[in-house]
């Protein structure tokens, strides 16, 4: 059975463009419960072990440096299915592969900057929760 958490990042293009409010809005509608949330900024270093799965491709470390550059908000979230519909919900990974009305599609700037992470399996959520959150954090 799918799991019922997410983990997604409003990554620092979006906070920059003052889209916390708007992309949050959506998550809402899409009918997520937010269960952890944060406004944080990543060292490179945190940024580096977040990504190292990405260690040896070559926009590694642009991604990083991105990753780093500004303040992110962190959050888990909880709805049935939650990790497939949230990759819905933000639509590809380039923006310009997007479908029309998804996070990306409305706020990312490129396949780089792209306005929004979200999980890739129910295993990573967990990880990937664990990996911003302690358990007195997360309110479900
Ligand atoms: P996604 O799961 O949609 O976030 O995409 P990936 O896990 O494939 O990639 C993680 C991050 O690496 C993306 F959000 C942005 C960055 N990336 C690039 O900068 N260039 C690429 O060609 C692919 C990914």
């Amino acid at each position: 059975m799918a799991g019922k958490l997410t983990f997604t990042m409003i990554k620092p293009d979006a906070t920059a463009a003052g889209h916390i409010g708007d992309i949050l809005a959506m998550i809402n509608k899409a009918g997520y419960k937010i269960v952890a949330m944060k406004f944080t900024k990543l060292s490179a270093e945190k940024a580096g072990e977040f990504y190292a799965v990405h260690k040896e491709r070559p926009f590694y470390g642009e991604l990083v440096e991105f990753m780093s550059s500004g303040p992110i908000v962190a959050a888990v979230l909880e709805k049935d299915n939650a990790v497939a519909d949230f990759r819905t919900l933000i639509g590809a990974t380039n923006p310009a592969e997007a479908a029309p009305g998804t996070v990306r599609k409305l706020y990312a700037k490129s396949i780089g900057e792209n306005a929004v992470h979200g999980s890739d399996s129910d295993e990573n959520a967990l990880i990937e929760a664990a990996f911003h959150f302690s358990g007195t954090e997360i309110f479900r």
